[in-house]
Formats: C-alpha cells, structure tokens, sequence
C-alpha cells in the first residue's frame, strides 16, 4: 500500500479521534466568534462551543443545509475577509445563485494535500504526467486535482474537460500514465478509441480518477476494459473543500473510499430524523470540516446517501465511505416507492446486451408517474447482428435475442425494485453522453 503522508493516514484510532476533537474545539471557538449564522445555532438551542466536547457530542448541534450558503450569499459564511481569502469557487445549485466556497492559503495546502493523498491511492506516483480533463474554472475539479497533482509531483496536462479528439491525441502523443474525468466523459473517450480502432498499445493509460457524479462496477468494468486502466473512485463536494474528501485505494477496489477524517469528520444520519445511523447503514452523509479557515461547514448536509465502514483488515486507519447511492433530493418517488436511478443501473448490470449508457426519462400519465428506460444496444452486438443477417437498424431492435433481453430486463427492474417500467432501446451513440462535465441520467418531464 503507498501512501502520500504515511503517519497520518495509519495513525491509531484513539490518536485520530484526539486529533479530531482538538481541532474540533478549535474551529467551533472560531465560527461562533465570527460567524453570525453559527453563532445564532448555538444561541437557539442554548449551547455554546464549550458544550461540544468532542466529536461524539456533535449530534446536539443543528445540521447547516445548502439553504445557509444560499441565504448568505456571497460571502456571509466566511470567517475572514475576502480581501484574505487566495480564492474563490462555484458549484451550480440547483436554482438561481451559485453557491460560492472560499479558500485562505492555508485551505489551498489542505486541499492539495487531500489531493496527493488521492492521487496516491489510486496508484499515481510522481514523475507520472496526470491528464487533467476536469472542468478548470469555478468547478473545484480542474484547479483541485491540479494543484495536488503537482505537490504529489506529477506532470500535469491542464486540458480540462471535452474535446475527445484533442484528448486522445495528447493520450497517444504525450504517452499520459494517468487521467482523471468524470466516469461519463471516461465512458466517451472510451468508445471514441473504440469505434476510431485505436489500438490501446499506441498509448500508456494506467489509471483512471473518476469521480463528481455517482458510478456503478458495470461502468467501471467498461471503462477498465476499453481504456486498459485501473478506475477508481474520486468523491467531494465544493462546500467542503472539492474533490478529494474522499478516495478508493486501487489496490483495495470495491471495498469503499478512505475519507481523510483529520480534515473532514463524517456522520451517516436519517434522512428523514437527522438521527445518528451505526455503521454500516445507509443514510445522508454529514460532514464537520476540522481545520478549513475561510469558510468552515459544521454538520454539512450532502444529501449525499451512502454508508460508513471502518476496514479492520486495512492498514489506513481512516474511515470508509460506500459509493454514492444517490441524492436524498434528487431521489425519485414514483408510484410510492423511492427510487435512485443508480437501482436501475445495477440491474443493467445483468444484461451484456445493453450499454452502459441510458436516460431514465419519468412523465405524469394522469395521476400516474412513469419512468421509461431509454437504453443503448451494447455496439459490438448491434453491429454483429447487423453484419451477420444483414439488417438496418430498425430490425435489429426486433431480432429475436435483442426482443428476449428487453422482456427479461423489464422483468428484473419489476422483480429488483418493485416498479414496471417501460423499456425504450436505442441504437449504439443516440443517447446523451457526457461533452466533460456531468451527466445528468434523468429527465424529469413532470410537472413541478
Ligand atoms: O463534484 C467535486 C469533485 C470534482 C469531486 C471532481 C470529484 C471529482 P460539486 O460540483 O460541489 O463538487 O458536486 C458535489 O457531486 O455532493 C455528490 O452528489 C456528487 N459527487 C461528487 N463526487 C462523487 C462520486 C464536485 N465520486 C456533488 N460519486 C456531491 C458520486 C459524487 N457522486
């Protein structure tokens, strides 16, 4: 196992949590000295930082939900000036303003460091050229990796993200060890090199970092395969530092990313009481910056739902995380029963006839809410049927083993999830694929 900072990633339990709760004090000392929207928390429930003792006492505080960010924009949540902040992001809410995250010179270290550590996780080391093809600007993706890349000792290609063709070029011509995307766009450059015949030996990919939107294994096994890697997974968000809060070891794939709880401390709670969960089961993940200065988050609501683990067998002492299941609000409910889109690609999972690729597109019919599956046809398949019984495209999507797999897929969503839905095949590059930002699975054509 390779590690950026060995001490702190092994670092005994007992010592983490003193760590924690040192800097815990801290940083509650500061944010209700400075921060008006924290100090009235604490005021309303009759606490003051002085109650909260350490980590195991942070359930008596309030949550803070992207509301605070919306509502003290832009800078109302910073505990110093702008003036002595080095920078300033911004991630998409869902309407209206962005919301802004602030960072001092010291947070910039921090998120450089979390980064380092990740990239080493994922098996980069330095010497390596890393191709940078996240979104540079307000998205903390591009500068994020970038800036930890090199303190890890990269080589970093700033491409940022989109122009497949470029990407492949440079993949081939500057021979790039590592890439990091979006698992989407990882997908389009893959049946990009795939449908041109580029022979995977003409370029030198190893590794994959992928991350800012949730993934399934069936993508990672595509993307392994088509781009000859190792993928693994990448998670953060803006409000709490970026990219990089937590990472999947490469040698330990499928077994959860390691969060690097002597910066951020995570709570799994209810999502409908707020309610600790134990470990091991799955609710909305909660993050306590420990150490961020410009603009510390306590008790950050994600909506993020996954679960938290501590891997006995492991040498990282840091706790893990499972993959994201989805969002608690962007988590569908139809018919009465909750649904998250990643449900439906783990059934898909199942059928080599299909892609990776498809849309999950719900419609009111009367008071009914239905979703329809828009699937592609997996290439080589469509393509061989093709060849072999010289069809067009049409009658493909009719032959006999395409038509077998449709009814059998339609019955394993009824038996997996407990909804009928309608199932749409398409032909192989009809449905949206990532241009290098995130991909968006659903298309909500219901009336608000
Ligand atoms: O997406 C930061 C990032 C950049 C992460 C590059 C990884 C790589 P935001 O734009 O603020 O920040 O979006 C954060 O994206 O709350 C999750 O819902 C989702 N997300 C991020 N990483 C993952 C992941 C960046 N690995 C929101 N799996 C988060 C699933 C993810 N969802």
């Amino acid at each position: 196992m390779s590690y950026f900072n060995k001490d702190i990633e092994t670092l005994p339990l007992d010592r983490l949590r003193k760590l924690q709760n040192e800097r815990l004090q801290q940083q509650l000392k500061n944010v209700y000295a400075k921060v008006p929207f924290y100090k009235q928390l604490f005021d309303e429930k009759g606490l003051t930082p002085a109650d909260i003792k350490g980590v195991e006492d942070l359930y008596k505080l309030p949550f803070t939900k992207k509301s605070a960010l919306r509502d003290n924009y832009p800078f109302g949540l910073f505990t110093v000036p702008v003036s002595e902040t080095a920078r300033l992001h911004c991630s998409s809410g869902t309407t209206g303003k962005p919301i802004v995250v602030g960072y001092t010179k010291n947070d910039l270290e921090i998120f450089s460091e979390v980064i380092a550590r990740s990239l080493t996780a994922a098996g980069c080391t330095p010497g390596m050229k890393l191709q940078n093809a996240y979104g540079y600007g307000l998205f903390t993706g591009g500068l994020g990796l970038h800036y930890g890349a090199e303190k890890l000792g990269m080589t970093v290609i700033p491409i940022s993200g989109g122009g497949t063709e470029k990407q492949i070029m440079l993949l081939q011509d500057f021979q790039s060890e590592a890439i990091c995307c979006t698992p989407s766009y990882a997908l389009t450059i893959a049946e990009t090199i795939e449908r041109k015949g580029i022979d995977l030996k003409s370029m030198n990919l190893k590794y994959a970092i992928l991350g800012a939107e949730p993934w399934t294994e069936s993508v990672r096994m595509e993307v392994e395969a088509k781009l000859g890697v190792t993928a693994t997974n990448i998670y953060g968000l803006s409000e709490i530092i970026g990219p990089g809060v937590s990472q999947e070891d490469f040698e330990e794939k499928g077994t959860g990313s390691y969060i690097w709880e002597d910066h951020f401390y995570p709570e799994i709670v209810d999502k409908d009481t707020g309610e600790p969960l134990p470990e091991g089961e799955n609710g909305v993940l909660v993050f306590t910056t420990l150490t961020k200065e410009a603009m510390p988050m306590i008790r950050y609501w994600t909506n993020d739902i996954t679960s938290l683990y501590y891997d006995k067998s492991s040498k990282r002492t840091h706790v893990k995380m499972g993959q994201i299941l989805g969002r608690s609000d962007d988590m569908l409910i139809i018919r009465g029963v909750n649904l998250f889109h990643t449900q439906v690609e783990s059934v898909l999972e199942n059928f080599g006839e299909f892609s990776a690729n498809y849309q999950l597109i719900v419609r009111r019919s009367g008071t009914m809410d239905e979703v329809e599956v828009n699937i592609e046809i997996n290439h080589d398949l469509f393509e061989g049927l093709k060849r072999e019984a010289s069809l067009n495209d049409e009658e493909v999507l009719q032959h006999d083993k395409i038509q077998y797999a449709h009814k059998g897929l339609g019955k394993k969503i009824k038996d997996d999830i407990g909804l009928s839905m309608k199932i749409h095949l398409a032909c192989p590059g009809t449905i949206p694929r990532s241009e290098g930002g995130k991909l968006n699975r659903i298309l909500d054509l219901r009336e608000k």
